[in-house]
């Protein structure tokens, strides 16, 4: 342990009140004198995906951090909000960036209009609780505590006020980097992103206010898993941006409370993970572990232009329950990296005979009536359509087109038909959005294209059109 070399005296002033609060400090030093705590400064936090500017500082000084916990309702998903507790208003937590050495004078403020107590527990603390116990805050109170960020690395920060698992589902978690003496070398762009579950007493896309379901939660089982507190956070105009050619550092936590992340960007390979965000680095990853409670440190350069999607590789996560964001790069394309689609024809191993699909396709049901068909078209849906149109038809923002009150959709059914038939490719415009993306033929029978069309059209305030398989033996032929 250091020794103190001075002990000083130093006035705080809290708000208008003004109140001056003494502390008693201490600036410590090591016998060469290089890791000496000079002067003070105010700690810059920021929300994700922002991070804070690198330390210039080539020596330890005195933080001071002012962290306010509040509790706000806000957007968990369209037309779904939700009771988040927060570290600073936005889930996740402020970034907090100090760098090792640092002595870290640390206010937690809670609200007055808080209903419940908050504390924290920084990881990168060394001390029992991580200061859960020393900065424990009901409503309207602040508590201060001083710690030395011994140990370089990302640390998770989160609440510990019981019951510590739903402070944590409702988003009470951040990060905090402790940057190695001599700091990280430089990079283009530095992005936070951090994963949590929340729990919700309704079922994914359940319009509303949700409130926290204790039972989904102990039973590991979320209906949300998100980036950066909400589904959709990181995509369209929220997606991360970057050049060809630049290269990209990603602060990637996990708040939990339960699952293990596996964070993959597709179509990129990570040059560089800080394993776990300690100080051991892997080179050359495709998926990175991030434990609950944990955190890891990824860098990349990009090389190609085009969207990269950021999942948690447990993949119905990413595609069914929000776990999805997006790094949008621009720039010339590189052929010789990745050449796009390049040809296409058909392909027919046994000769020019029109193909069957292997195993014959088993008949599918044939509907009656009406209801029967949507019925049945669900079920088409479930199977085929949700992983890229989402449960509720809404679509991706910038990727996918809602078939949710789609004009695209409701203008033509015929091109509808089309549409599912055969496949797509852009550029379309839905709902005043354009998309430029493609949409494979899926080989469904004629049944399942009336099926699930007649379905689409009878959910979400679409046209409710019914379409019968003899129309789309007609399209097929036609378009053939
Ligand atoms: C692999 C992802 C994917 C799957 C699976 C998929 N689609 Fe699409 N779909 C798209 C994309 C992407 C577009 C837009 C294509 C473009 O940009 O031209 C699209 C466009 C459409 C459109 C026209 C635009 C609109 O929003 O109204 C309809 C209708 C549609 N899809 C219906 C379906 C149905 C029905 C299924 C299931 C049988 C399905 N899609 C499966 C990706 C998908
Ligand atoms: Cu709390």
């Amino acid at each position: 342990m250091k020794r103190c070399a001075r002990s000083y005296l130093s006035v705080l002033t809290f708000g208008a009140a003004s109140l001056p609060l003494l502390l008693l400090g201490c600036e410590s030093a090591s016998s060469d004198g290089d890791d000496a705590v000079f002067g003070s400064e105010q700690a810059v936090l920021t929300h994700a995906p922002d991070v804070p500017p690198p330390i210039t500082r080539d020596r330890p000084t005195r933080v001071v951090v002012n962290l306010e916990t509040q509790e706000l309702v806000g957007r968990l998903a369209d037309g779904v909000e939700y009771t988040f507790w927060t570290f600073g208003g936005e889930v996740p937590g402020r970034f907090i960036r100090v760098r090792e050495g640092d002595v870290v004078e640390f206010h937690l403020n809670n609200r007055p209009d808080s209903r419940v107590p908050h504390n924290i527990d920084l990881h990168a603390v060394t001390g029992p609780g991580g200061g859960a116990a020393a900065s424990f805050v009901a409503p309207g109170q602040t508590a201060t505590f001083v710690f030395t960020a011994l140990n370089p690395g990302l640390y998770v920060y989160h609440c510990a006020t019981a019951p510590v698992g739903m402070h944590i589902a409702n988003g009470m978690y951040g990060l905090i980097l402790v940057e190695p003496e001599g700091g990280f070398p430089p990079v283009d762009h530095e992005y936070y992103v951090m994963q949590g579950e929340i729990y919700t007493t309704g079922g994914y896309g359940e319009e509303g206010l949700q409130n926290f379901s204790m039972e989904k939660a102990l039973a590991e089982s979320p209906d949300y898993v998100v980036f950066n507190g909400s589904v959709g956070s990181l995509v369209g105009d929220n997606a991360l941006k970057a050049q060809v050619g630049e290269r990209i550092r990603l602060f990637v936590g996990n708040g939990g409370p339960n699952l293990v992340s596996s964070f993959h960007v597709i179509g990129e390979i990570f040059d560089l993970v800080y394993h776990e965000a300690g100080s051991t680095v892997s080179e050359n990853v495709q998926t990175t572990l991030v434990p609950a409670g944990g955190a890891a440190i990824v860098e990349f350069e990009v090389q190609v232009p085009g969207n990269f999607l950021l999942v948690d590789h447990a993949i119905f996560r990413a595609f069914n329950k929000g776990a999805l964001g997006m790094l949008t790069v621009a720039g010339p394309e590189v052929s010789l990296v990745y050449s796009g689609r390049i040809a296409e024809g058909v392909y027919l191993p046994e000769g020019g005979a029109v193909q069957a699909m292997p195993g014959a396709q088993a008949q599918p049901p044939r509907a009656s009536t009406t209801e029967e068909r949507v019925a049945f078209g669900q079920r088409v849906y479930t199977q085929n359509c949700v992983a890229c149109h989402q449960a509720e038809g809404q679509g991706i923002p910038g990727a996918i087109p809602p078939v949710a009150g789609s004009d695209f959709l409701n203008a033509d059914r015929t091109r509808a038909i089309e549409v599912v038939v055969n496949g797509l490719e852009g550029p379309i415009t839905v709902n005043g959005d354009t998309f430029t993306s493609s949409m494979p033929s899926l080989q469904l029978s004629d049944h399942d294209v009336a099926n699930v069309l007649t379905y689409i059209y009878s959910q979400w305030d679409n046209a409710g059109f019914e379409v019968l398989p003899q129309e789309v033996s007609v399209v097929r032929e036609q378009t053939r």
